[in-house]
């Protein structure tokens, strides 16, 4: 079956079902898919936010009993559990995503990768296909550009019906996401999904009832303002310790904090690499159960020295992509395995 073949079966899948149950990804690619599906399609359904893991998981079917949907979407996440999967025998499954392609039996399964191994536009976009409606294009570009995609032909359409949120000069990503006012309403977004599961579902009901973007960027209806309020409160603590962060000669710029609560070391890590992509950025965190770091470059490849470094501290564990990695530690090893990853970063620079 073609892209297209599937799109209107998973299209008429949507419209047939009475109550769809939903699970996605607490990013704003997976929540803003959900919000326009949901607007569309989904009035007596119910969504259920998947964070903290890239898994639906076995553990998520209590929700499918308590609930009773005659289908299930599963939107943005790379992986589902065979156990899952199993559990919902004869409810019709449709699993939209963007991650590399897994093994779907049971689902209908939408997944850009499969027919090109190099396409993969975010989820965002094809739930904006899917809900097929242009009222949702700004919430679609949320998602697109919060996921670190530019789609130039939905930009192009985008800037025609706001100009002021996407400037002609911006054209690529990761310009769009911090020079722009729709990379900023997706900033917005990610800081008001952190949190507690709870926490963040009330971000999302109340993105369901927004219908323009200026509603949150100026504040101009009280859903506007709450999440406007609710992102600046996280703003202000990741200000502070963005102005605390020094850059000096050093190949690498690192920065410790101590907090329990708010994981932001992703986010820092992301708008430093983009303002210094000469260096690299190492940002970690400190909480009553280890070190957690974020790890950004533009060209070293990160993996490899990672998980070298990790086999040799018990308990540790990092992995990631080619120029962003998440690390753990145990508090008492980080010292050392800073700075034997310092002496295989200088290493590698030296090779270039
Ligand atoms: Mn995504």
């Amino acid at each position: 079956m073609d892209m297209n073949s599937l799109l209107k079966k998973a299209s008429s899948m949507l419209e047939k079902a009475r109550r769809p149950l939903f699970f996605f990804d607490g990013d704003p690619d997976g929540t803003t898919s959900f919000v326009m599906l949901y607007k569309k399609y989904g009035h007596e359904g119910k969504g259920h936010i998947v964070k903290n893991t890239p898994r639906v998981e076995a553990d998520h079917l209590k929700h499918v009993k308590e609930f009773g949907p005659d289908l299930i979407v599963i939107l943005d996440k790379p992986l589902v559990e065979d156990e899952f999967l199993e559990g919902v025998k004869g409810i019709k499954v449709l699993w939209v995503d963007h991650h590399p392609v897994q093994d779907s039996r049971h689902t209908l399964y939408i997944n850009p990768r499969l027919f090109d191994p190099d396409d993969n536009r975010p989820t965002a976009y094809w739930a904006y296909l899917l809900a097929n409606d242009h009222n949702m294009l700004w919430l679609a570009m949320t998602g697109i550009t919060g996921d670190w995609h530019y789609i130039p032909e939905l930009a192009d359409e985008f800037r025609k019906k706001f100009p002021k949120l996407l400037p002609k000069k911006i054209r690529k990503q990761p310009d769009a996401l911090y020079g722009s006012g729709i990379g900023l309403l997706a900033r917005m977004l990610s800081f008001t999904l952190k949190g507690s599961g709870k926490d963040a579902m009330t971000s999302v009901k109340i993105l369901t009832r927004i219908e323009d973007p200026y509603e949150v960027l100026e504040q101009t209806t009280p859903q506007g303002r709450f999440l406007s309020k609710k992102f600046e409160k996280i703003n202000k603590v990741y200000e502070d310790h963005l102005k605390q962060i020094k850059v000096t000669r050093n190949p690498i710029i690192f920065y410790k904090y101590e907090d329990n609560k708010m994981p932001i070391t992703r986010d820092l890590c992301n708008e430093l690499v983009y303002k210094h992509p000469k260096k690299v950025v190492f940002i970690a965190r400190v909480t009553t159960t280890g070190v957690q770091g974020s790890i950004s470059s533009t060209k070293i490849v990160l993996p490899p020295i990672v998980e070298r470094l990790v086999a040799k501290y018990p308990e540790a564990t990092g992995g990631g992509h080619d120029l962003a990695v998440g690390v753990h530690t145990r508090e008492i090893d980080f010292s050392s395995f800073l700075k034997e990853f310092e002496r295989e970063i200088k290493k590698e620079l030296k090779k270039k």
